[in-house]
């Protein structure tokens, strides 16, 4: 198994190797590319040293079986049939193709085989902050059909990625010393902010960011839900946060979710208000889980509930969920078909 990561020096490709090392992904060999800036860095993976190759139009990826691609939709546009050529299956960490008809738009825990029809040997990496979400709502969905999902989203530098981080603690720094603040990753300063617009605003008054969560959750889900969201910046690191209400078809008990919760893959149920345990972004940071607190009936609506959850965005964000589609892909033999 010849696996390749695209954008191997941003943020996500370097949890790439973290995660891939750590979860031992069956790979013999593995060729990292990136763009003229990283090329030539070198990584270490499982003690042997890569280094970073130019991504170029030619053949490199004719023995690849696996790409994880993260280098922006406008790389992954532009390389996705150099990629996919000789049949490697490209997971593409971008919004380029998320939406398109013949792209699969996975998380695992929901629609895993889904990634089995692929006519264009591409299969999307959902955004982070709908990841999130999504994993927790399946088990809730599961019990009864969400209706209508508001959410409102408390989102880490780490989305805007490595040089973002950057900028967030060099924010701090610089106010500590009385020196101008540095802003170029984000359209305000951040530290001691919250910025409540996430990627571009849209004729309709939301922004990109908020309109993925509307429609990767349906394509996600296969549901008619109507999510509506407000995605805001605030000054974690590494971990996204949200605040989630729901209707759904009947009412659920808040033991009923709580249960279903604590039962669901890939979530972890935190929630004991009384001793002042619920998910924060410090503790989530580093890990694999998405977190769910604060479960609880909704007050404005009979068949609504509503709950809190945090989750590393880098890793079940993007990288994890990735490595995962692909563990789904080698567990079914479903990598050369
Ligand atoms: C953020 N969710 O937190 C964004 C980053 O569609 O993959 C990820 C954008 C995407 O800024």
């Amino acid at each position: 198994m010849k696996v390749a990561i695209v954008g191997a020096s941003g943020a996500v490709g370097q949890e790439f190797l973290r995660v891939l090392e750590e979860r031992d992904f069956p790979l013999d060999e593995l060729v990292l590319f990136g763009s003229q800036r990283s090329a030539g860095n070198k990584y270490t993976f499982k003690g042997k040293e890569y280094e970073v190759k130019l991504l170029q139009h030619n053949d490199d990826f004719k023995d690849v079986d696996i790409a994880f691609t993260s280098a922006g939709a406008g790389v992954s546009k532009e390389f996705a049939e150099d990629i996919t050529r000789h049949g490697a299956v490209m997971i593409d960490n971008s919004s380029a193709f998320r939406m398109d008809d013949d792209v699969p738009l996975v998380v695992p825990e929901c629609n895993a085989a889904d990634a089995l029809d692929r006519p264009r040997g591409i299969i999307a990496n959902p955004n982070c902050t709908t990841i999130m979400m999504v994993v927790a709502l399946q088990p809730l969905e599961n019990l009864s059909h969400i209706k209508r999902i508001h959410i409102a989203s408390y989102q880490s530098a780490s989305g805007a990625g490595a040089a973002a981080m950057d900028e967030l603690q060099q924010q701090y720094a610089e106010i500590m010393e009385d020196k101008p603040v540095t802003v170029k990753k984000f359209p305000h300063q951040l530290a001691y902010n919250v910025i409540p617009q996430i990627d571009v605003f849209q004729p309709n008054g939301y922004t990109k960011e908020e309109m993925k969560m509307f429609n990767e959750t349906r394509k996600i889900m296969h549901s008619d839900v109507k999510c509506s969201a407000m995605c805001v910046r605030v000054s974690s690191l590494r971990a996204h946060s949200e605040s989630v209400w729901i209707e759904t078809e009947r009412p659920v008990t808040v033991e009923e979710a709580q249960a279903a919760l604590a039962a669901a893959p890939g979530v972890t149920l935190r929630d004991d208000p009384s001793n002042l345990v619920y998910p924060m972004p410090l503790e989530t940071a580093g890990t694999d889980d998405i977190y769910v607190g604060r479960v609880r009936k909704d007050l404005a609506d009979e068949n609504g509930l509503t709950f809190w959850l945090s989750g590393d965005q880098i890793r079940k964000g993007a990288a994890l969920n990735a490595v995962q589609i692909a563990e789904y892909l080698v567990k079914v033999n479903g990598i050369r078909r």
